[in-house]
């Protein structure tokens, strides 16, 4: 099976344009990844995922082996079969979730052990245990587990933490050695805070043990853009050039666009799905919310020039409409959308990259989109 390689095929500053190759199909960089957490794109047929150009999306750990568990899905042949995505699937180590879904929990470095937010069964989920969960799913891009910190951390504790998510990673590889194939890839995770030496620290320690690719973590965690911007321009020169970056669960368009233009290859986030289902709709201008009175008779569609039947086929008073009366159209139409806009995004930025031209490209797109718009 073909092996994961990342070919980058234009710079422009610090911004890079590439191609990934996994055996599932190619993704082009920088990509933005929809966010499939329980084994669907919330409201979505994944036909219509693919349609807005999606090349992979993200499944989690976490949700799986709690239900319908990893081994079942393992006995259907794979997450891509049991839920219908034949492309790349790239699968959070579950760490993260445990800490933002579960009250009761207990980290030692062994790892962490937890109650379900479902039933309140116990599980204990080690760096070993992720990636057999990881493999059973038949994941593609795995990540290491990691402890994500919250924020602010005093220096000395993100130290502390940062240095355990390394020896995860180390325990994380060896068990990916022996379970994984060899068209399968496993990132290590970037910690450290907001603190540049501990962030050059972890990226140091992560190359030594040696990943296909290197996520970013510990970032869009209410640090605010600014300091997490800082955070990039410390880290991403210190990345291996030659693999995938991938700035984890973020962010807004103008999140993207400033990690774009610091060497970051790869993004998810549940914006466009989770506000897509809350009738927010991300456009060029902005974001506006189909609720808003001010929609009620707007005949014009969310973006006549797109090629995306929600963004395209139905006016604004329809989908104001549609929330108002509480149908569940509603939020596939504006997920839709939202998931549409952040690809032709991302499109977007690959042209300008390969033009030369990613500069003016931010300058424009910055003049024009208002975060805080209505
Ligand atoms: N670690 C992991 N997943 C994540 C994060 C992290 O730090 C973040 C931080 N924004 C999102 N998802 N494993």
């Amino acid at each position: 099976m073909t092996p994961f390689t990342l070919e980058l095929t234009h710079t422009d500053g610090a911004a890079r344009r590439g191609r990934i190759t996994t055996s599932r199909g190619p993704i082009d960089t920088p990509a933005f990844m929809p966010v499939g957490t329980a084994g669907t794109v919330k409201a979505m047929q994944f036909r219509d995922v693919k349609q807005t150009g999606a090349q992979v999306v993200l499944g989690n750990t976490y949700h799986l082996m709690l239900r319908p568990t990893a081994e079942r899905v393992d006995r259907f042949g794979g997450l891509h079969r049991f839920m219908g995505w034949d492309g790349p699937i790239l699968t959070d180590s579950g760490g993260f979730q445990v800490m933002s879904l579960t009250d009761i929990r207990k980290l030692t470095e062994e790892g962490v052990e937890f109650a379900s937010h479902i039933d309140g069964s116990r599980h204990m989920l080690t760096p070993e245990r992720s990636i057999e969960v990881q493999c059973l799913l038949h994941s593609d891009i795995q990540m290491q587990l990691d402890e994500c910190p919250p924020f602010p951390i005093e220096e000395a504790a993100s130290r502390e933490s940062m240095e355990m998510s390394v020896r995860w990673a180390k325990r994380s590889k060896a068990a990916f050695e022996r379970m994984a194939g060899g068209h399968q890839a496993l990132f290590g995770i970037v910690q450290g805070s907001v603190f540049p030496d501990q962030r050059a620290a972890s990226v140091r320690a992560l190359t030594d043990i040696g990943f296909h690719g290197y996520s970013v973590g510990g970032l869009a965690v209410g640090e605010g853009r600014e300091a997490m911007l800082r955070v990039l321009d410390a880290t991403c020169p210190l990345l291996p050039e030659d693999k995938p970056h991938y700035l984890m669960g973020v962010g807004k368009p103008l999140d993207i666009l400033g990690a774009v233009e610091r060497g970051i290859d790869m993004f998810d986030c549940v914006l466009p799905t989770r506000a897509g289902r809350h009738g927010q709709a991300w456009t060029w201008d902005g974001p506006i919310n189909l609720k808003n009175a001010r929609f009620a008779d707007d005949e014009a569609p969310l973006d006549a020039t797109s090629d995306c039947p929600a963004s395209r086929d139905y006016s604004k008073a329809y989908l104001h409409h549609l929330f108002r009366a509480g149908e569940y159209l509603a939020a596939t139409l504006l997920t839709w959308h939202n998931l549409a806009f952040y690809q032709a995004l991302m499109r977007a930025m690959r042209d300008a990259i390969e033009a030369g031209a990613f500069a003016e490209f931010a300058a424009a797109f910055r003049a024009r989109h208002q975060e805080r718009a209505g």
